[in-house]
């Protein structure tokens, strides 16, 4: 199939940037977003996400004249959809005890809804976003059928999951695999003919439901992954070893991978994405159930290994937290742990500065932002290293030691050489770590 034009409706981190490639390949775009925040900001050359080479990739696009900015859709070859689905914050479900969350699909809803005045006999439509198995089939077709028109007969559909990780979305857009699944194979191919535009990896045809799973599949063994991880850092505690120690020893063997311990698992996805499983199966996603009520534990944990590190008592106390962005090198601060630490540590008294290099100073509910290091370090009675951005990961603590009356560094990301710091004068405290001389 040969496409001119595309509308992709949403322009968030993923449907901006797919836009962008579209459009300066040589196809025209429309960007729709219902944020009019967001086609303002567009409109004036300005981005409101941050992603490295970004900026550069809209501002050919835009200038290019192929790629425009609008609030609704308009008719096309093909219709994208790349929105959010969060889960419901204010109601659970609940499996022998154990409460779930639920999948908002009122955004996947309302972008379906609004092509279906546009939609024609022959059009592609794709759903990118990450949504619950059958979503593609059981919800979006039903949608798009009122329009009079079939959906693998009339017009093609197919859910194509994207995959790029925050901070090199630009590269692993056009390198990662890409899987298509159709709600008929010949959709399936109506997709890769589009993404055959600009992705250079692998396209691999399948059918919605499958290509469905395989999202949830990819951040589900993510999570159970990091999930063991902060267990064997809660076990290494009790046991009196270093957890970082271990883990590098035990993925020296050829076929042992385990990720990092962290003070939690935060993000869109990874900390979403698994509940779907839990929400369609809760007597089937058992494991993965408790993965995420493990991850979920962590701030908590982290809050007690910092008032423990306090001599046991959070209150009065000033502390200067580093990061705030849900993992290193990106600004997204959405479903951070970081934050939730933060706040929790508020909330239990402390006096928390927090110094955010990537959102410097920007507003975060329950706790002072400051737009500097220094100004975070200043008065403070404790350092936690929340994020292991490169700009903490690389702090001499000799020059830290200069700029801060602390004499106490907690490190929840596993980073920091505790030798260096308690050379410079500082008792340190990791996360994972039940060997380390206390100073
Ligand atoms: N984290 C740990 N320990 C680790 C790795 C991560 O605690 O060893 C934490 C991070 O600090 C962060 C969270 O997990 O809070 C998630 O970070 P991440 O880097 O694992 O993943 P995301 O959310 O940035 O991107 C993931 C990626 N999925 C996989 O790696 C399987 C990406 O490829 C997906 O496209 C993306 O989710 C998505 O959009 O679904």
């Amino acid at each position: 199939m040969e496409y001119k034009k595309v509308c992709m409706l949403g322009l968030g981190y993923i449907g901006l940037p797919t836009a962008c490639m579209l459009a300066v390949e040589g196809l025209r775009v429309v960007g729709v977003d219902i944020n009019p925040h967001v086609i303002e900001t567009l409109r004036n050359g300005e981005l409101h996400i941050h992603e490295v080479g970004l900026p550069d990739l809209v501002r050919e696009a835009l200038s290019s004249g192929n790629l425009t900015i609008n609030t609704i859709p308009e008719i096309a070859d093909a219709f994208i959809i790349a929105v959010p689905t969060p889960f419901i914050k204010d109601e659970q479900g609940e499996y022998q005890g154990m409460s779930y969350h639920l999948a908002d699909m009122g955004a996947v809803t309302s972008a379906s809804q609004s092509i279906v005045p546009y939609l024609r006999y022959g059009n592609l439509v794709i759903l990118e976003s990450t949504s619950p198995p059958r979503t593609t089939v059981d919800l979006v077709a039903l949608i798009l059928e009122r329009s009079g028109l079939r959906a693998g007969v009339d017009f093609h559909l197919a859910y194509s999951p994207e995959r790029v990780l925050p901070g090199q979305i630009l590269r692993e857009l056009i390198e990662n695999a890409r899987v298509i699944g159709g709600v008929n194979f010949a959709s399936a191919q109506a997709g890769r003919d589009l993404y055959a535009h600009f992705v250079k990896g692998e396209i691999l045809l399948t059918d919605a439901t499958t290509a469905e799973m395989v999202k949830l599949m990819e951040n589900t063994y993510r999570d159970v992954n990091i999930a063991i991880a902060n267990e064997f850092a809660r076990l290494a505690e009790r046991f009196g070893v270093d957890v970082w120690e271990a883990i590098n020893f035990a993925n020296r063997h050829p076929r042992v991978k385990v990720l990092n311990p962290g003070p939690g698992v935060g993000g869109h996805c990874v900390s979403v994405d698994p509940w779907f499983f839990v929400e369609a199966a809760p007597e089937l996603a058992r494991l993965i159930h408790t993965a995420r009520l493990v991850n979920d534990e962590q701030p908590h944990r982290t809050v007690e290994l910092i008032r423990r590190a306090l001599g046991g008592d959070l209150h009065g106390k000033h502390i200067a937290a580093l990061g705030l962005a849900f993992k290193a090198e990106v600004d997204d601060l959405r479903e951070s742990p970081a934050i939730e630490v933060a706040q929790l540590l508020a909330r239990g008294g402390a006096k928390v500065r927090a110094f955010e290099p990537f959102k410097p100073g920007e507003q975060v509910e329950g706790i002072e932002t400051v737009t500097s290091l220094e100004a975070a370090l200043a008065e403070a009675e404790a350092l936690v290293l929340l994020v292991n951005h490169k700009i903490f990961a690389m702090l001499s603590p000799k020059e830290v030691a200069q700029l801060t009356p602390a004499r106490i560094v907690i490190d929840t990301r596993g980073q920091w050489d505790a030798t260096a710091w308690q050379a410079a004068g500082f008792g340190v405290h990791r996360l994972g770590d039940g060997s380390v001389v206390r100073g």
